[in-house]
């Protein structure tokens, strides 16, 4: 079998319910606890986790899957900071700080899974085993961003899987190092630091220098074109070019989630697609169905409503 086609599903963020009726809507069907389909694979952008409900239900479809050879994932930036948590440095402290904002953000993860049990640990030892982008032939998963310079700096800190080894995980958790900068790109996508003297105001209040980067769009070419979020504001942005050239050019096409995207499912470049149509937000579940095009269509999108 050459190729077995992917189904490339988007953040599912501990929504279980939409993902049983996504899997059945591909045609997956649940054998002996794992969810098979009799000629294709899934793939899972990352963050399984986070702020939904059924987080260990989640975890269970998608490890069993992952461990009987029925799916790949990747890492997501959830995972990270579950990694980041639960791993104390020599001298005692924790990689991810647990601070009251982090400790706010993984709250519900913790309530799920009760901090240091056997479950808690054994979500995060499997967290550890996911890679951090896969590349395989004619298409690409990463979380966030593919972006080859960020990939480079990694490569010495893989496994033979692409996972992070416990050295690399460490290093990517020191701010200021070029590891941390690539696995923020990479799980959290680009940001550029607006020129000297110039911010704008976000739709919280919030005064903002920076702005995150649409970086699958061949025209943002400027700080105003390529400055994602900005809710009608972009006219506050200069139109200059950007000191950095994220945009991805390649022709293999890359699925990535992450960002949060309104609406109904749509196409978001015919080489780059976003599969994170914000289930937690009462949006869509979704997946591509890919059968290994190089230029991504419309209608290979199957998604579910949250
Ligand atoms: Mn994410």
């Amino acid at each position: 079998m050459s190729n077995p086609g992917y189904d490339v599903v988007g953040d599912i963020h501990g929504y279980a319910d939409p993902l049983h009726r996504l899997l059945h809507k591909l045609d997956y069907a649940e054998i002996d606890g794992v969810f098979r389909h009799p000629e294709r694979k899934m793939i899972f952008v990352g963050d399984f986790i986070d702020r939904g409900p059924q987080q260990q239900e989640v975890l269970r479809v998608a490890r069993t899957m992952c461990e009987a050879g029925s799916a790949s994932a990747v890492l997501g930036n959830h995972e990270f900071n579950a990694i980041g948590w639960a791993t104390q440095r020599e001298n005692g402290d924790f990689l991810r700080s647990h601070s009251p904002k982090n400790a706010h953000q993984h709250a519900e993860f913790l309530r799920q899974f009760e901090e240091n049990s056997a479950a808690h640990r054994d979500a995060v030892s499997w967290f550890r085993s996911l890679p951090v982008w896969l590349d395989l032939p004619g298409l690409r998963v990463v979380h966030a961003c593919w972006h080859e310079p960020s990939r480079e700096i990694l490569m010495s800190m893989l496994d033979e899987r692409g996972c992070l080894t416990a050295a690399g995980i460490r290093e990517s958790y020191r701010h200021g190092t070029d590891a941390h900068a690539a696995v923020e790109i990479l799980l959290k996508g680009p940001e550029q630091h607006l020129p000297e003297g110039i911010h704008f105001f976000d739709k919280d209040g919030h005064k903002r220098e920076e702005v995150r980067l649409r970086w699958w769009d061949q025209d943002a070419k400027t700080f105003r074109s390529a400055a994602l979020s900005m809710d009608g504001r972009e006219d506050e942005l200069p139109d200059s070019p950007l000191p950095r050239d994220f945009r991805y050019t390649a022709k293999k096409p890359v699925f990535f989630g992450h960002y949060w995207l309104h609406g109904s499912p749509t196409m978001t470049a015919y080489n780059a697609a976003c599969l994170d149509f914000s289930v937690a937000r009462k949006g869509y579940l979704t997946a591509y169905r890919w059968s290994g095009e190089t230029h991504l269509l419309k209608e290979n999108l199957v998604s579910v409503p949250a």
